[in-house]
C-alpha cells in the first residue's frame, strides 16, 4: 500500500501545472543544495525517483550476484578460519542486498520486480561479477581490490541525498572496510609464502586489476548519468575522480606487496601528483555488460536456480503471514 501511494504521488505531479511543477523542482532544488535529505514521502522529481530506483537495484543485485565468485570458494578455503571468515563475508554481501532492496522499495518498486529484472536481464549488475574465481588467490584480489574500489565509490554514497540509501550505506561501508583488510591480508600471507603462492597472488592481481577499474564505471566523457547525478548529490565525485583516488591508494599497497601492476605504463606524475594509468579497454567492458563477459550466463543461471529453489521458502513466509494476521 505505502509504495502504491509514492506511485500515485509521483504520477500526480506529471498533470500539476507547469508553473507549480517549476516550483516543487526549485524548492527540491533548493533542498538538495542547501545539503538536507530527501525522504520517502517528500516530493521528488519522476527522474530523481527512477534515477536513484535504478543505481539502487543494481547495487543491490551486484551484492547479491557478489556472493557467486566467493561462493565457490567456501567449501575450498584453505582453513576452519578462512572458511569462517568467508562465510561471514558472503553473509554480510547478502545482507548489503537486502538494505539496498529496502532502500529501493521506499521509492515505489518492489522487490519482486527489481528481481524479475535481473532474472530477465532488464536490469544491469557490476561488471566485475562476470569474472571467474579460479585460484584462492582471487578470493584474496576480490577483498583487495574489488572491496577496495567498492569503498571508494561507496564512502562518498553515505552523504547521498537521499536519506535511506545514505543510512544504509553508512553500515555497508563499515563491513566493507573489514572485508577488503581481510582481502589484503591474505595477500601478504601468499605474498609472504612460497614462489608459488606469490606467482598466485601475482596471477590473480592480474586478472582483477583492469575488470576493477572498469568497476567505476565509463570515463566521464561517456557517462551518460554523471551529470544530472552529481547535480542531485546522489553522486559526489565523477567515475574518473573515484578511479584516480583507487589508483593512487593502491599502487603502494602492490608495492608493499612486492606485486606488479600489469600496466606498462603506469608512472607517478610529480605534476599533478597522481599515477598515470595507461588505456582501458573499453570494449571488454561493454562486452561484459551486454552479456558476453566470462561467467554472465553462468552467473543469472544460478540465481534462477535459487530463485526457483526457493519458492517453497517464499510460499511458507507467505502462508504464515496470512495465518498471523487472522490471528490478529
Ligand atoms: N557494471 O552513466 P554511468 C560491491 C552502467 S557491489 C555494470 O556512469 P552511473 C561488492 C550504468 O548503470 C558494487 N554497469 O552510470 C559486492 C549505466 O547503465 P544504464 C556495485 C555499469 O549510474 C560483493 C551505464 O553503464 N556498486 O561493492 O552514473 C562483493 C552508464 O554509466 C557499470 C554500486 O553499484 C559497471 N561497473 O554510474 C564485493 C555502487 N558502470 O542503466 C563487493 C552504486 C556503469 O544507463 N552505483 N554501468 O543502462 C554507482 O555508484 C553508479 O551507478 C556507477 C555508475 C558508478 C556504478
Amino acid at each position: 500500500m505505502y509504495t502504491q501511494g509514492l506511485d500515485a504521488l509521483g504520477d500526480e505531479s506529471l498533470h500539476l501545472p507547469e508553473e507549480q511543477l517549476a516550483e516543487l523542482e526549485a524548492r527540491f532544488q533548493a533542498k538538495i543544495d542547501a545539503d538536507e535529505k530527501i525522504e520517502p514521502k517528500d516530493w521528488m522529481p519522476a527522474a530523481y525517483r527512477m534515477t536513484l530506483i535504478r543505481q539502487i537495484s543494481q547495487h543491490a543485485h551486484s551484492e547479491i550476484v557478489g556472493m557467486l565468485p566467493e561462493g565457490n570458494w567456501i567449501s575450498r578455503a584453505p582453513s576452519l578460519k578462512r572458511k569462517c571468515v568467508l562465510i561471514a563475508k558472503v553473509q554480510d554481501e547478502g545482507g548489503h542486498g537486502a538494505y539496498l532492496y529496502s532502500a529501493a522499495e521506499t521509492l515505489g518498486i518492489s522487490r519482486e520486480q527489481m528481481v524479475e529484472q535481473l532474472l530477465t536481464g532488464k536490469a544491469k549488475y557490476s561488471s566485475i561479477f562476470n569474472y571467474p574465481t579460479p585460484s584462492w588467490a582471487d578470493i584474496g584480489a576480490i577483498g583487495w581490490l574489488v572491496d577496495g574500489a567498492a569503498i571508494m565509490n561507496q564512502i562518498p554514497l553515505c552523504r547521498c541525498s537521499y536519506g535511506p540509501y545514505a543510512r544504509a550505506m553508512v553500515r555497508i561501508c563499515k563491513e566493507e572496510s573489514f572485508h577488503q583488510r581481510q582481502g589484503f591480508e591474505i595477500m601478504m600471507r601468499l605474498c609472504e609464502g612460497s614462489t608459488d603462492q606469490q606467482r598466485m597472488a601475482q596471477e590473480a592481481l592480474d586478472r582483477w586489476w583492469w575488470p576493477s577499474l572498469m568497476m567505476f564505471g565509463p570515463d566521464d566523457a561517456n557517462s551518460k548519468h554523471t551529470g544530472q547525478s552529481m547535480r542531485w548529490k546522489i553522486k559526489r565525485f565523477t567515475n574518473d575522480e573515484l578511479r584516480q583516488k583507487f589508483v593512487d591508494v593502491t599502487v603502494p599497497q602492490a608495492e608493499f606487496l612486492g606485486l606488479n601492476i600489469p600496466d606498462d605504463a603506469l608512472v607517478w606524475n610529480e605534476e599533478t601528483e597522481h599515477y598515470h594509468f595507461g588505456p582501458i579497454d573499453w570494449d571488454e567492458f561493454q562486452r561484459v555488460l551486454a552479456g558476453h563477459g566470462p561467467c554472465n550466463q553462468e552467473r543469472i543461471r544460478a540465481r534462477i536456480e535459487a530463485h526457483e529453489s526457493g519458492a517453497w521458502v517464499r510460499e511458507a513466509a507467505l502462508a504464515n503471514a496470512a495465518k498471523q494476521s487472522k490471528n490478529l
